[in-house]
């Protein structure tokens, strides 16, 4: 009795800390559904039925179904090998002839390699789910597209879909150094303990590789491109085998960087020359090498002759010399190359958004058919706002990867909030007319356009050790339409956040409502009160947080601000037209024509494109110099309006996260009068112009702004 009576102590002193809503759990939750829900569901699903033996994927289908529905539905349901009752959930492949005999061939081939299809069907005993693919990953894919579907609370009839991923390699990019540090990684470290590997695994580990399944990513880049050689050092290859090990269950591959002089750093040998061909040999053995320990590798990620990286022109040779002596190693076990297109030259003083075509297209056709030329969404570097970049539209004969970045460099790190579905979709829905109209990036990168049978896509991840895996509970959302859009581009930024929402926060209508509308409207406040209509890499120097405006003086012009902003008493903008530097050339006509005209630019782009004068007549009949005040105030205000929407969710959603969302709103409302009144009287010292009423007076004069130095912050390789 005693013993009990303690027991009951112990479990309700405890259920606090269980029950604790740090943002683990992130969109996995499966808690019960409400009373009045439930029952349908439970009435649907009465048993888990798999092949009897299933394969580690199968089994992990089987258990995340189980612990899902067994969660949401608030009992048990029971594992089986044989369907024994009526609405029984059966998961099968059709080499099962029961199963085939249900299916369609051509849902099959619907299907692919990594879909599944979902469906209820009446048979004899009765209704039944099915859970039908071609290969076991997609039965793990099909698991948590139901569980999604059930956990969101959709109509059962509406269970009845063939899906399969748009793009086949869809992976994460770690920037996570060997020392644990993440370059601009804002979530705490490196997952990867290398230390304890390969004899340790830590149970986090399964739990990324369930993150990524469950929303469809099926690869890793384990570390950074600014790459270190030591891991493909024999003791670290073992460690990421040991890693990858652990994956592979759950549908996912490792890649890794490959530091072009890796031959002379840990081979021993005088050149990484790519046309020398010790250097080859070199490679195809340490290829060999890795497909022996990991025999399903998936490749290497380059970034070559770029902020200081070894590649093949230090040998007079070009990328695409470097990409395919990589690639000739790779090809026997099947493996690829990603060969990042960010390149920009210190001795080159064309303008920087120009450099990657400069270098890259002209190499169009001569790479490997297991190279992808890897590309950034802009041709600048992961600005809050950019055009897309032309290159999509420049290499009709490579296969071309889109480059994201999830962790929120430029766009308040794991302070802001700041939803970037929207900015992604404003990429993979640009039009290259690269052949002919509705040639999206999308199409391009997906190799729908010409056929091409390798695809990519590559997200700088924004994990790390922090309990909520990302720093913000609400940047998860970022990781998860991440996934989504890599296995499906055509969803749109309302669906995903309306989705993530409902499994992150559950399905209260108001906090469905409210919070998408701080989520979808969260981008284009943070370009607002930063980096406004068309301004771009203003922001401080080396942590890349906060304003910098002024940052002039640097090695490189092309990493200051005033290199991007040109404001001087006539005016502000880059012109990038003919009469500028002609970055506008690189994009096809309907570009040309609508951005090259100050009349018809959007006013999102306008400085981007355009040197005007401070007088400048905008859409709204004022002033350029009275819209820009007004969009900086505009951007704090939307700040005020999220932190006003936030509060009003209070008790709606747990105290934990609410408490920590709010914190760290109240800093973004900081921030975002710190790069208003930065900006504005930075800028102010050229123009000369009052601000317009309606614009809040700065605080401090810009002495102050200049002088705030902020140091030792996260993710900032410069460190202090
Ligand atoms: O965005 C910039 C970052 C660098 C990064 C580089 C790149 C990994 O500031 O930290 O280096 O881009 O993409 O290579």
């Amino acid at each position: 009795m005693l013993r009990l009576l303690a027991c009951l102590l112990m479990s309700t002193a405890l259920a606090p800390f269980l029950a604790a809503e740090d943002g683990y759990r992130l969109w996995l939750r499966y808690d019960p559904l409400p009373e009045t829900v439930r029952s349908d569901y439970a009435a649907a699903f009465t048993e888990i039925v798999t092949p009897a033996n299933p394969s580690p994927t199968v089994a992990l289908a089987r258990d995340e179904l189980a612990r899902g529905l067994g969660g949401l539905l608030g009992s048990t349901v029971p594992t089986a090998t044989q369907a024994s009752r009526p609405h029984a959930l059966v998961l099968g492949r059709p080499n099962d002839p029961a199963i085939a005999a249900l299916i369609r061939e051509s849902d099959l081939r619907a299907a692919g390699e990594e879909g599944f299809i979902l469906r209820r069907l009446a048979t004899p005993d009765g209704p039944r789910t099915y859970l039908v693919a071609n290969r076991d990953i997609g039965l793990l894919y099909g698991a948590f597209a139901l569980l999604r579907h059930v956990q969101a609370r959709q109509p059962l009839a509406a269970l009845d879909r063939v899906e399969s991923p748009r793009i086949q390699r869809r992976l994460l990019n770690h920037w996570d150094d060997l020392d644990g540090f993440v370059e601009r990684g804002y979530a705490g470290f490196s997952l990867w303990q290398w230390f304890h590997l390969p004899g340790e695994i830590d149970p986090r580990y399964r739990e990324y590789a369930r993150a990524l399944a469950s929303v469809g990513l099926n690869g890793a880049v384990l570390t950074n491109v600014n790459a270190n050689a030591v891991i493909l050092t024999p003791p670290y290859l073992e460690k990421v085998a040991a890693l990858a090990r652990t994956f592979r269950p759950y549908g996912i591959r490792v890649y890794l960087p490959a530091r072009f002089s890796a031959p002379i750093e840990i081979g021993g040998l005088k050149t990484a020359d790519p046309l020398d061909a010790g250097v080859a040999a070199w490679w195809r053995a340490k290829a060999d090498e890795i497909y022996r320990l990991i025999p399903d590798f998936g490749g290497f990620i380059v970034k070559a002759n770029s902020e200081g990286q070894p590649g093949p022109q230090d040998y007079g040779r070009t990328h695409a010399d470097g990409a395919n002596m990589l690639a000739d190693a790779l090809s026997p076990h099947r493996g690829i190359v990603m060969w990042r297109a960010f390149v920009y030259s210190p001795d080159n003083a064309t303008d920087r958004v120009k450099q990657a075509w400069d270098e890259f297209a002209p190499l169009d056709g001569s790479f490997r058919q297991n190279v992808v030329v890897q590309i950034k969404n802009g041709p600048l570097d992961f600005m809050p706002r950019e055009p897309f970049s032309p290159l999509f539209g420049g290499m009709p004969r490579t296969r071309l990867a889109l480059e994201l970045q999830v962790t929120q460099e430029y766009l308040g790190q794991s302070v802001q909030l700041a939803y970037l579905a929207p900015m992604w979709k404003e990429v993979l829905d640009a039009d290259t007319y690269a052949a002919g109209p509705g040639s999206t990036v999308a199409r391009v990168v997906d190799g729908s356009l010409r056929l091409q049978n390798l695809s990519v896509i590559a997200g700088v991840a924004n994990t790390g050790t922090d309990r909520n895996w990302t720093g913000h509970v609400l940047a998860q959302a970022n990781w998860y339409a991440y996934g989504r859009l890599a296995w499906d581009h055509a969803l749109s930024s309302e669906q995903i956040a309306d989705e993530w929402i409902r499994l992150t926060f559950g399905a209260d209508p108001e906090v469905v409502a409210t919070l998408s509308r701080m989520l979808l409207t969260s981008r284009e406040t943070v370009v607002n009160y930063s980096m406004p209509l068309g301004l771009h890499h203003i922001m401080a120097v080396g942590h890349h947080y906060g304003p910098g405006p002024w940052v002039a003086n640097l090695p490189r012009a092309d990493w200051t601000s005033v290199y991007y902003h040109r404001a001087d008493e006539g005016g502000i903008g880059f012109d990038r037209t003919p009469t500028g530097s002609n970055a506008l050339e690189q994009y096809a006509g309907p570009w040309r024509e609508l951005w090259g005209n100050v009349a018809t630019v959007p006013e999102n782009l306008l400085l981007w494109f355009h040197r005007v004068p401070w007088d400048h007549r905008m859409k709204s009949g004022r002033t350029l110099w009275d819209e820009l005040c007004l969009r900086y105030q505009q951007g704090v205000d939307e700040v005020r309006a999220l932190q006003r929407d936030w509060a009003s969710l209070a008790g709606k959603i747990d105290a934990e996260r609410h408490a920590h969302v709010t914190t760290r709103l109240a800093r973004q409302e900081r921030d975002a009068r710190e790069w208003r009144d930065a900006c504005l009287l930075y800028f102010q010292t050229f123009s000369k112009r009052p601000l317009p009423p309606g614009v809040e007076a700065p605080a401090h004069d810009l002495a102050h702004y200049k002088s705030i130095r902020l140091r030792y912050m996260p993710g900032n390789p410069g460190g202090g």
